[in-house]
């Protein structure tokens, strides 16, 4: 059985890309291993300090993954800071990751632009709590979007610092497993956790501009699809979305150097469950008009049910708060558990 973890921030709308990058992921996961996910609130604070409703953020984010298909009770749902020992596990990380592997993070490049002296010291060290909330768990496989990767590696080198240097003191915990990494034998507490990227959308671009990543972020709402769009804002965006003059190609590599077209057509394979190819078979040789109303239909019909029941789950929040809360017991006994063996191996008295 793997143990799967993963995050979303409560940072504004949950779009098109957040749920075929990531939560259609969680959905497919769930059958046959041991799934946590969890809203990530303290990571939310390195985007936005105040939030004017982070309890309202909180629970959209949660009532997503159940309205998308998440059964809290075979796994779990939880919001981070309900569970201390992630931060605690980030302290200890933060002494073991060096700080020319936080430097070199794209995501932290991009959001401190030029001015990183400003940046804030949690933004640096965003990677060392993701590697925390998933190794607190002792987290086997990870799905996430393709922006994602370079913390996961971050991850696996954090990992395996904290098993080298403390390889004694594993061993004398009495804790640990013999593994080999690439050609070296480890005595290893903490396992090398696995990207799960690949699927059929791992980065959803924006509808305005193909070379960027679909983003809650960006300041154009016609950019992204949100979760909570009701049909007519979907078509809306769906017909501005930015196209070249050609119509469709019959060959995936016609869509080469047609970034918007590529978008499109994969994000109709995305949620049809169809290859590029099997779209490109279907719509080879038509114009936009013809392409944009099908996918306009396709995506209503994919996201509506979810919208319905996230709105439903949001009209009376006990049941969403009830989930959370059961949750957050369940994830801290488990993260306890691995924090009395780190205390331990590291030698902390308590
Ligand atoms: N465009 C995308 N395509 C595929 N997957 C994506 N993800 C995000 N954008 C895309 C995946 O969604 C999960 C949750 O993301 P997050 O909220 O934790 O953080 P993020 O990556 O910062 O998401 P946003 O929406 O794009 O926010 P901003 O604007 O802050 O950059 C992750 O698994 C992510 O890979």
């Amino acid at each position: 059985k793997k143990l799967v973890f993963s995050g979303v921030q409560p940072t504004g709308n949950l779009h098109l890309g957040n749920y075929l990058g990531a939560i259609r992921k969680f959905v497919a996961l769930q059958e046959g291993n041991d799934c946590i996910y969890c809203v990530v609130d303290l990571h939310s604070l390195t985007a936005q300090l105040v939030h004017n409703d982070l309890p309202g953020q909180i629970r959209s984010i949660a009532a997503a993954f159940i309205a998308s298909g998440i059964d809290p009770e075979k796994h779990i749902v939880f919001n981070q800071s309900a569970v201390p020992q992630h931060a605690e596990l980030a302290w200890i990380f933060n002494c073991v990751a060096r700080i020319g592997w936080m430097n070199r993070m794209t995501q932290f490049k991009d959001k401190a632009g030029k001015d990183r002296e400003n940046a804030s010291l949690g933004l640096l060290a965003y990677p060392s709590l993701m590697a925390a909330d998933i190794l607190v768990y002792r987290g086997t496989h990870v799905p996430v979007g393709d922006d994602q990767k370079q913390h996961l590696e971050l991850a696996r080198d954090i990992a395996m610092k904290f098993n080298l240097d403390y390889q004694d003191h594993i061993r004398r915990a009495g804790q640990g497993v013999d593994i080999t990494v690439g050609d070296e034998p480890v005595h290893a507490y903490f396992p090398m956790v696995e990207p799960l990227i690949e699927g059929p959308a791992p980065r959803v671009m924006s509808l305005r501009d193909g070379t960027k990543k679909m983003s809650k972020s960006d300041p154009s709402d016609l950019s992204r699809i949100n979760l909570m769009d009701d049909e007519d804002a979907i078509s809306k965006k769906i017909r501005k979305a930015k196209t070249d003059p050609d119509g469709l190609p019959s060959e995936v590599e016609g869509l080469k150097g047609r970034p918007e077209a590529d978008n499109l057509v994969g994000i109709y394979g995305a949620l049809a469950d169809k290859t590029k190819t099997e779209v490109l078979a279907e719509f080879g040789g038509q114009q936009f008009s013809v392409f944009k109303p099908a996918l306009v239909d396709l995506a209503v019909q994919v996201l509506s049910p979810i919208t319905g029941e996230m709105r439903r789950l949001m009209d009376d929040t006990s049941h969403i708060d009830a989930i959370l809360r059961n949750g957050g017991e369940r994830a801290r006994a488990r993260a306890e558990a691995t924090m009395k063996d780190v205390r331990d191996i590291i030698g902390f008295l308590y």
